[in-house]
């Protein structure tokens, strides 16, 4: 589909505004001589009040911040569409959901949860991952996060676990960061975070793209069909890449290297035409199975285990367009679990039904006033007809006498329309008790699935998520939180908690931990698909190098969607032995391995001398190495990787090699270079030893 059919993009170009060509104006459309000097009396003489142009110009510039979201506050965005592989007209009727034909436009936003506009990209921490789909019903979105649970049960506990993991009051310090007093003391009094923290212990709070992250609409919803039938329905969305993280070394070092590391992943992706996928998966429950599990599927810190309620692919979002203007378009998106689509519906999840008041309130702070909708990356592409009038920054005109109902001077429209053709009606579910401040008991279990994550993870995943709580609690000042924490953990898993109270200098509560009910492999980042497209290799090279070999790896890499960098001591071009030029792309200044997935050192002798007379480009390859990632040399280009420590001088296969390949000088062997491609989609070699 191109722009001209998609209707979201059909009615964005109606916005967009091009300078090309065009004359210098005020707002008012005055055309403008001087963009360079105030008027002032005579060139050294004071500013005079009249200089209208100065003082629009300044008036807009001093009012173009907005607030920054409250939570998810730096995030990406990019456009797409949806289509449709099978009908679920069985469960539902959202015409978005049951027409194979339809191709739905839509705007996703990735985010990280805690920290500032400004802050890095890869952090530790929730990705956001909402999905506005402008369906011809309306509007629907799918506020959902990286992670397939949340931190707590209510949402009136929302502004208290926010206040902790926000950098605290006294001095605002940490920025982006759990690892502080506030939040493990929120850990460590609220039980109920458990199976959350697990999940931001673990890689998945370190993607390494947004593209390779699974997306989750946490919440149980209501799928209604034609004939008034609800089933109970969760949401997924699984990438195309496969699951991938950063270790978190890398993620340090990256936040300073390129803090924007993610978005522009993203970005670059969409430019090259490498347009990101992700499959949108349900798993669907019957009503009469709701009490069938041994956990309540209106809690929100509970999962439904995809082995024992499948995940059925249904569908595939496309990234394809990157926005025009991040502030129009990312900034001003404006989501809402609460807009949905007839066939879709709620469930009585308290997590849910609070943030049901929360999103609009936000966006009128955030963007003002009430006709937020109308700003264009809100705009429905189905018709908006009703009686809501006037507020800041109204760009409708409204036409006609009345905006009430029931009126009889417009013969009653906008009228309200019947479900049969589409008018909304909620599902009608029989509720009954009294008011009460309280919750059910049946999520008082908040250990049982934390423990169930625990057992589902390979060694490696166990052993980062074991750092990760080193890392955050050594952080912790009070030592009695460190107690706590571990004291908390001890009922999720006993080596759990003893490895991480090794580390903090606290010991561990023994005999209380759940016995895990289950195991879940899916819960696992090590099952995830595998594929190298779309990884980036750093290929190393200096004077001398061999033209062919290059071309050939260049050729190979392209032919599997691999891009390439060439980074060589200084930006200057580069001679091969036969006297081709080769212009870099990064100096060794610029660049550094944990922008890459591998690395590639070429031979020739003369080279391999340039770039090791550079301290820079041991540290390069010594960090490949200790990054997990893949290696390879050619020739005299293993010299580079015996001065890095990333390979045995004695040249014997063994642990530490694992993940690292060698060719003779100026190979050109493909089956080289594909065992470097088969290499680079297993994303890390984990059981490579680091000595
Ligand atoms: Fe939320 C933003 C996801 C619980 C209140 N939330 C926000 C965004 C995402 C989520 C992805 C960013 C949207 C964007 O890109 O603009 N939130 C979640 C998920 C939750 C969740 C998956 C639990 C399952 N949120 C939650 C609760 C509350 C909020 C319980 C309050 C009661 N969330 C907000 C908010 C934000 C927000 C304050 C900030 C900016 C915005 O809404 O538009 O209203």
């Amino acid at each position: 589909m191109n722009d001209q059919e998609n209707m979201k993009q059909m009615q964005l170009a109606d916005y967009r505004v091009t300078d090309k060509g065009e004359a210098l104006t005020t707002n008012q459309g005055l055309r403008i001589e001087d963009d360079e000097h105030s008027l002032k009396v005579g060139p050294r003489g004071p500013t005079i009040m009249e200089d209208f142009h100065f003082r629009e110009k300044m008036t807009h510039f001093d009012h173009e911040r907005i607030p920054e979201r409250v939570v998810h506050a730096r995030g990406f965005g990019a456009h797409g569409e949806f289509e449709l592989y099978e009908s679920l007209v069985e469960y539902t009727k959202a015409k978005f959901l049951t027409d194979t034909s339809k191709r739905t436009p839509l705007f996703v936003r990735f985010s990280t949860v805690a920290g500032s506009r400004g802050s890095s990209d890869t952090v530790r921490d929730v990705r956001g991952f909402a999905v506005k789909f402008y369906t011809e019903e309306g509007n629907y979105d799918l506020v959902g996060n990286n992670m397939p649970v949340f931190f707590i049960q209510d949402a009136v506990k929302f502004p208290d676990f926010i206040h902790a993991v926000k950098p605290e009051p006294p001095n605002e310090i940490p920025q982006a960061s759990s690892a502080h007093d506030t939040f493990w003391d929120f850990v460590a009094t609220n039980t109920e975070s458990a199976h959350m923290i697990m999940w931001v212990m673990s890689g998945r709070a370190l993607p390494r793209s947004f593209r390779m992250m699974e997306g989750f609409g946490v919440h149980t919803f209501r799928f209604i069909n034609e004939q008034g039938k609800s089933h109970f329905v969760k949401f997924h969305w699984k990438p195309k890449l496969g699951v991938h993280s950063l270790v978190w070394d890398e993620t340090q070092k990256i936040a300073g290297k390129d803090p924007d590391f993610n978005r522009r992943d993203l970005w670059n992706a969409i430019e090259q035409g490498n347009y990101p996928e992700f499959e949108l998966g349900v798993q669907i429950m019957k009503e009469e199975d709701e009490f069938n599990f041994d956990f309540d599927i209106l809690d929100a810190t509970k999962l439904w285990p995809e082995e024992l309620v499948p995940v059925r692919i249904v569908g595939k979002m496309t990234l394809n367009r990157n926005t025009d203007n991040f502030f129009a378009e990312t900034e001003q998106v404006a989501f809402h679990v609460g807009h949905l689509v007839p066939g879709i519906d709620f469930t009585n999840d308290p997590l849910l039904q609070g943030r049901l008041f929360s999103y609009t309130d936000t966006q009128l702070l955030r963007l003002g006033g009430p006709n937020f909708a109308e700003i264009p990356i809100n705009r429905p592409i189905a018709p908006v007809h009703n009686n809501q009038r006037d507020g800041m920054h109204r760009m409708t005109i409204n036409q006609g006498q009345t905006s009430y109902h029931k009126n009889s001077l417009a013969n009653n429209d906008p009228a309200p329309v019947p479900p049969s053709e589409g008018g909304y009606r909620h599902y009608e579910e029989k509720v009954e008790g009294r008011k009460i401040k309280a919750r059910s008991n049946s999520f008082d279990d908040h250990f049982s699935q934390a423990s169930m994550f625990w057992h589902s993870m390979s060694p490696i995943e166990q052993s980062q998520i074991v750092d990760a709580f080193r890392f955050e609690l050594t952080k912790v000042t009070s030592k009695e939180i460190r107690q706590r924490v571990v004291d908390v953990f001890s009922h999720v898993a006993e080596d759990l908690a003893e490895r991480i109270a090794e580390g903090i200098g606290v010991t561990p509560t023994r005999g209380v931990a759940a016995t895990p009910t289950a195991i879940s492999p899916a819960l696992s980042m090590m099952t995830k698909t595998k594929t190298a497209a779309t990884r980036k290799v750093a290929v190393m090279l200096g004077t001398g190098y061999h033209a062919e070999e290059v071309q050939t790896l260049l050729k190979e890499l392209t032919a599997s969607k691999v891009t390439a960098e060439i980074v060589s001591k200084t930006l200057a071009p580069v001679k091969g032995a036969d006297g081709t030029l080769i212009e870099p792309q990064q100096s060794l200044l610029s660049a550094a391995s944990v922008l890459y997935d591998a690395v590639y050192v070429t031979g020739g002798a003369q080279g391999v001398d340039e770039l090791l007379s550079d301290v820079t480009s041991t540290g390069f390859v010594r960090e490949a190495f200790q990054h997990y990632k893949t290696i390879a040399a050619v020739g005299e280009g293993v010299r580079l990787l015996t001065a890095a420590g990333a390979i045995n001088p004695t040249g014997e296969k063994e642990a530490q090699s694992i993940g690292i390949l060698i060719a003779e000088e100026n190979s050109t062997k493909t089956s080289f270079f594909t065992s470097f491609i088969e290499s680079i989609a297993l994303h890390r070699h984990w059981d490579r030893i680091l000595q």
